[in-house]
């Protein structure tokens, strides 16, 4: 089934000139891009979107750490876009992370994990509300039919 679910490439993966790769990791698997910005993020729509965890001990050093330096959000939609892209970001801690996906290749700290993906389809539908509001770019993509059946 076709989705579309949430990325936030984080100020870690910024400042380490990790943008490209991460990207490319999507569209090399044939996800599509429906929506991509840069952007300085502010403490209100840092707390709405760690809202869950505002009772965590790192809540503070989570807020701190998504409005320390720009970030890069987009929009993926493919089949199975939700679960396909928590699978290619890798778990919570990059210590347990499968190898191969992003946050074993490239991360080794729970604090600098460098991705954040929606895990599951209400998620998915209120970080796109809330940081693209209607912004979603549909455009036809000539390959869709070589990449799924
Ligand atoms: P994920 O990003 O894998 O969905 P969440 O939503 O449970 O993980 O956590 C959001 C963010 O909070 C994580 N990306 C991580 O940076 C941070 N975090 C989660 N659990 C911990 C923890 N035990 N200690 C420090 N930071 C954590």
């Amino acid at each position: 089934m076709s989705e579309r679910t949430f990325v936030i490439v984080k100020p870690d993966a910024v400042q380490r000139g990790l943008v490209g790769e991460i990207i490319a990791r999507f569209e090399r698997r044939g996800l599509k891009l429906k929506g991509l910005r840069m952007l300085q993020v502010g403490s209100e729509l840092a707390g709405e979107h760690y809202a869950v965890h505002k009772d965590r001990p790192f809540f503070a050093d989570l807020i701190d750490f998504i409005t320390s330096s720009p970030v890069v959000i987009m929009l993926v939609e493919g089949k199975d876009a939700i679960r396909m892209v928590r699978n290619m970001v890798g778990a919570t801690n990059p210590v347990e992370a499968e190898p191969g996906s992003i946050r074993a290749d490239f991360g080794s700290d729970i604090g600098r994990n460098l991705v954040h993906a929606s895990d599951g389809p209400e998620t998915a539908a209120a970080e796109t509300a809330l940081w693209f509001g209607d912004e979603a770019v549909d455009w036809d993509r000539a390959t869709d039919g070589w990449i799924w059946e």
